[in-house]
């Protein structure tokens, strides 16, 4: 598919980074590289997307209601906002997901802008034909994510140095950035794209 490029960061919040309730190993390391990836899609008026887990207080998707989670990012929570050191402009797209007590929401593809508009049909509208995938975590936000941009027909490149996975047992990680790259997503990093902008 032809198109613009855009960049979409998966769920840089609290509750993913150090001291939050599901903290992502090494997720603040990545806070810097994304916020060079933003600076670098603004400066080329690029869309830049952040997605967000967007809790139900009662989601089946936490233990508590039979899922596989502690709670974490509940609607209008602390650990719900944006790490404070992400850099996200006024321009930035926020789309949230998981917002509906039935859905896990590990894919931005089931998320909204605030006005409900789906993330694909925003994406149509922009005219974007390839994304670029930073964040958390790699081995579920962003491999769903991933997954399905490919599916959908997107280029998609995922940021190497500006993901981090969760890595329940060790080797999720690995293994899922194996399955995105098996289906068609390109592993890059920033001076790459750097000059892929240029
Ligand atoms: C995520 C586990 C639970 C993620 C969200 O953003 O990767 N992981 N909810
Ligand atoms: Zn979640």
């Amino acid at each position: 598919m032809n198109g613009k490029k855009a960049l979409i960061i998966v769920d840089v919040q609290n509750d993913f980074c150090e001291g939050g309730a599901l903290a992502v190993p090494g997720a603040g390391e990545i806070i810097p590289v994304i916020n060079r990836y933003i600076n670098l899609f603004s400066a080329k008026e690029l869309p830049v997307f952040a997605s967000r887990d967007w809790h139900p207080r009662n989601s089946g998707h936490f233990r508590d209601s039979g899922g596989n989670w502690p709670p974490h990012c509940v609607q209008n929570t602390e650990g719900a906002r944006f790490h404070p050191r992400l850099k996200l402009s006024d321009k930035g797209i926020i789309i949230s997901k998981g917002t509906i007590p039935e859905e896990d929401g590990y894919t931005v593809f089931q998320g909204e802008d605030k006005d409900g508009r789906a993330f694909d049909d925003i994406l149509k509208d922009l005219k974007v034909g390839e994304l670029f995938i930073a964040g958390l975590a790699t081995d579920f936000c962003v491999k769903y994510s991933a997954l399905d941009s490919l599916d959908k027909g997107y280029a998609t490149n995922i940021l190497m140095d500006a993901v981090r996975g969760v890595n329940t047992n060790p080797g999720d990680s690995e293994e899922a950035l194996r399955e995105m790259e098996e289906k068609g997503a390109r592993k890059i990093k920033l001076d790459e794209v750097e000059s892929l902008l240029d």
